[in-house]
């Protein structure tokens, strides 16, 4: 149990061990079909990450089908080569990826399920064919899959609306026009789109069990990530509301509350996607100490919080109020979701996978934001 005079290893190993104990998320299904080299892979590693398509490689589904996933990663994803313009292969490779839509259904169990079909065409075709038409139709209402045309490679976004219109004349869906990587012309660099509008949108439309899988993987759309870390603060502080209510003789109030603070800062980590491995957590913890000195980092952090909630001050025996509670994990979560969002803006891909970058830049990040009183 954490106590007024616990240190920051003793409340960095509660941490860790309630970090592993955050419940893995199910994994969202989505399959990337489309023509051969219209930038499936290009998106999927865009939105993913890297460590999708590099660790991710390989496990034939069927001869045209192969699923990547990755165990750090909440979502798989089912890449299917490219739909051939040789008639004979388009049958099979449409008839296999409708196989395996009713094989996950057949399981009778909704995480199995393909919960979307990502269909890419490239903006720079001069046409969208009939059979291409027919199998988008198919799959939204036969299969009753939500399907999304996107339109890959959109540097020429005039030239592409003419073919967005055929298509969703032809198929009652509007296309979405993305540009999955920069692309570089002679009259300068055009910058990449479109990809958190899919992700929006995708995310809509899908169960709600797998929205947050979805929200969890990806790594374009970071107002997404954000609200649900809300969510997930404003959870806690009903469970914090709660614990305020069931003293504990001798333990300070404030104090019954960490643990349902720690797991909220565990699962909002997991929302971003970084590693937390044991130093990440102590130096998490430790910026929450401040500078009060690490050997009571219990009492630390609760004064620390309650410098920022106006009007509170200090509590007198650690008592407090369930208002007080929610108060505090609130600024907490905050505090959490303000430093998170400053280092999320700043990493590239590769950074991810630092956990000592991560570790440092987020306990930089916790104490500039907490020592400004004014956390929204
Ligand atoms: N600049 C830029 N290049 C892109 C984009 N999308 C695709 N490309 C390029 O187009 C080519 C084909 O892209 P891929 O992502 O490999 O296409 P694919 O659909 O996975 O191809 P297959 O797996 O062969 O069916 C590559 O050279 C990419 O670099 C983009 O959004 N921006
Ligand atoms: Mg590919």
């Amino acid at each position: 149990m954490i106590t007024e005079n616990s240190g920051v290893p003793e409340i960095a190993s509660t941490v860790y061990e309630e970090v592993k104990k955050v419940k893995v998320m199910p994994k969202v299904n989505i399959i990337v079909t489309g023509k051969t080299g219209v930038g499936k892979s290009t998106m999927i590693n865009a939105i993913f990450g890297s460590r999708m398509t590099d660790t991710g490689i390989g496990k034939p589904v069927t001869d045209n089908i192969q699923m990547l996933s990755d165990d750090r990663i909440p979502v798989k994803i089912y890449d299917t080569v490219g739909l051939e313009l040789d008639a004979g292969k388009q049958v099979k490779s449409t008839d296999d990826i409708c196989g395996l839509i009713e094989k996950k259904r057949e399981t009778g169990k909704g995480e199995e399920y393909i919960h979307a079909v990502w269909y890419c065409v490239n903006s720079g075709s001069k046409r969208f064919e009939d059979f291409e038409a027919d199998f988008v139709r198919e799959l939204k209402s036969k299969y009753r899959v939500p399907v999304f045309v996107i339109l890959t490679q959109c540097y020429a976004k005039k030239k592409a609306a003419e073919l967005a219109n055929y298509i969703e004349e032809a198929t009652a869906i509007k296309p979405t026009a993305i540009l999955a990587e920069d692309y570089e012309t002679d009259a300068g660099i055009i910058p990449a789109y479109g990809l958190d509008a899919l992700i929006e949108k995708t995310t809509a439309s899908i169960p709600e069990l797998m929205r947050d899988s979805l929200i969890t993987a990806q790594r374009i759309n970071l107002e997404l990530k954000i609200d649900l870390a809300k969510k997930i603060v404003a959870q806690t502080q009903v469970a914090a509301a709660a614990a305020g209510f069931a003293p504990v003789p001798g333990v300070s109030d404030a104090l019954l509350i960490i643990p349902a603070q720690i797991s909220m800062i565990a699962r909002i980590t997991k929302v971003f996607g970084f590693p937390f491995d044991k130093a990440a957590v102590t130096a998490i913890v430790g910026s929450f100490v401040g500078t009060s000195g690490a050997t009571v980092a219990g009492r630390a952090i609760v004064s620390n919080l309650l410098k920022c909630i106006p009007g509170v001050g200090t509590i007198a025996g650690g008592a407090i109020s369930a208002a007080t509670a929610a108060a505090l994990t609130g600024v907490m979560g905050s505090a959490y979701i303000a430093a998170v969002r400053a280092m999320y803006e700043t990493l590239s891909d590769g950074d991810f996978e630092n956990s000592g970058l991560i570790a440092k830049t987020l306990a930089d990040n916790i104490k500039i934001v907490m020592s400004k009183a004014d956390i929204k």
